[in-house]
C-alpha cells in the first residue's frame, strides 16, 4: 500500500508522552521535518529543556543534550562554540525561557550566538501542574492565581519576541501559532527561516510558537485551539519582527 503521509526522519520512532491534543507534538513534527528537509540531521544538536518537553532528547532524531531549567541557551552556546560546524538548537517552554531562563536567552541573543531557539509559549507551567508564568494572560486562571492573573500584582504578560527583537545580535525573530493548518504551515516556514539564519552564520534566531495546554487550561483540545486564537493572538500578534537582510 502506498504511504501518503509518513513519519519524518527528523523524529525517532518513540511514542511521545504528551497529553492528547497538546501542540508540543505538532511543533516537534515541524522541527523534525525542517531538520530533514535542510539535510542537517547529521550535524544538528538539540538542547532539551526542563518542562513538559524534558524528554525531547528521546524524540528528535539527532544528537541531543539536556540542560537544567532555563539554561539551554548557555549550554547551546558552549556546544556551538566548541563545534561551530554543528547546527545547534534549543527547545524551551515559557516557564523555562521567560522566567528562570530570562537572563540566558537575553544574553545569548545579545552576544549574537549562532544558535536557534524554538520557544513554546503556552502561557502556563505545564509540567508542574499549571502555575502562572510570566506569559499568563491578564485574567487567566492558574493554580497560583485562582482568581486569574492580576496586573497590579504580576504586571502585564511579558512579550519575549518583542523584547528580543530590540537586541542587535538577534538576526531572526518571529512569532507563529499552530492552532490551525494555515498557521502550522506558516510556523514551519518560520522554523526553516530560523535554521537557515544559523546556517548563513547571521546570528541568533528564535521562533516563538503559540501553543496549547488543554490539560492545565481545563479545555478540550478543540476548545483550547479556539482559546489560543481568541485570547492569545490579540495579545501576542503573529509575524516576523526581525530577519537578516536579504533573508526570506
Ligand atoms: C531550577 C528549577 N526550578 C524549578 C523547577 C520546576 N519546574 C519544572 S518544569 C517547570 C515549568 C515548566 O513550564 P514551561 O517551561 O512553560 O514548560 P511546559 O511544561 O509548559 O511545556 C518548573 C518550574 C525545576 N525543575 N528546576
Ligand atoms: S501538561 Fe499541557 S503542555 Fe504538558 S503535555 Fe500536557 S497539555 Fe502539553
Amino acid at each position: 500500500m502506498a504511504v501518503v503521509f509518513g513519519r519524518t526522519k527528523g523524529l525517532t520512532e518513540k511514542q511521545t508522552h504528551y497529553c492528547p491534543g497538546c501542540t508540543h507534538g505538532i511543533i516537534h513534527r515541524l522541527v523534525g521535518e525542517v531538520l530533514e528537509e535542510l539535510d542537517i540531521l547529521g550535524k544538528a544538536i538539540g538542547v532539551a529543556p526542563v518542562g513538559c518537553s524534558v524528554f525531547a532528547y528521546e524524540y528528535f532524531n539527532c544528537d541531543m543534550h539536556e540542560a537544567a531549567h532555563g539554561r539551554a541557551p548557555a549550554v547551546a552556546t558552549g556546544i556551538k562554540r566548541v563545534l561551530p560546524e554543528s547546527v545547534v538548537f534549543t527547545y524551551q517552554g515559557d516557564g523555562d525561557l521567560a522566567a528562570i531562563g530570562t537572563a540566558e536567552i537575553v544574553h545569548a541573543a545579545h552576544r549574537g550566538e549562532k544558535i536557534t531557539t524554538i520557544f513554546v509559549n503556552n502561557t502556563i507551567y505545564g509540567m508542574t501542574g499549571g502555575q502562572m508564568a510570566p506569559t499568563t494572560l491578564i485574567g487567566q486562571k492558574a493554580t497560583t492565581a485562582p482568581e486569574g492573573r492580576k496586573e497590579e500584582l504580576a504586571g502585564k504578560p511579558i512579550k519575549m519576541s518583542e523584547l528580543l527583537a530590540t537586541i542587535d545580535g538577534a538576526a531572526f525573530v518571529e512569532r507563529v501559532s499552530v492552532h490551525n493548518v494555515a498557521n502550522i504551515r506558516k510556523a514551519k516556514k518560520a522554523i526553516k527561516g530560523a535554521f537557515e539564519t544559523q546556517l548563513a552564520g547571521a546570528g541568533f534566531s528564535i521562533v516563538e510558537v503559540l501553543s496549547t495546554c488543554p490539560t492545565n487550561w481545563g479545555l478540550t483540545p478543540p476548545r483550547a485551539m479556539k482559546w489560543l486564537e481568541e485570547n492569545m493572538i490579540p495579545y501576542y500578534p503573529l509575524g516576523n519582527l526581525r530577519r537578516p537582510e536579504g533573508g526570506k
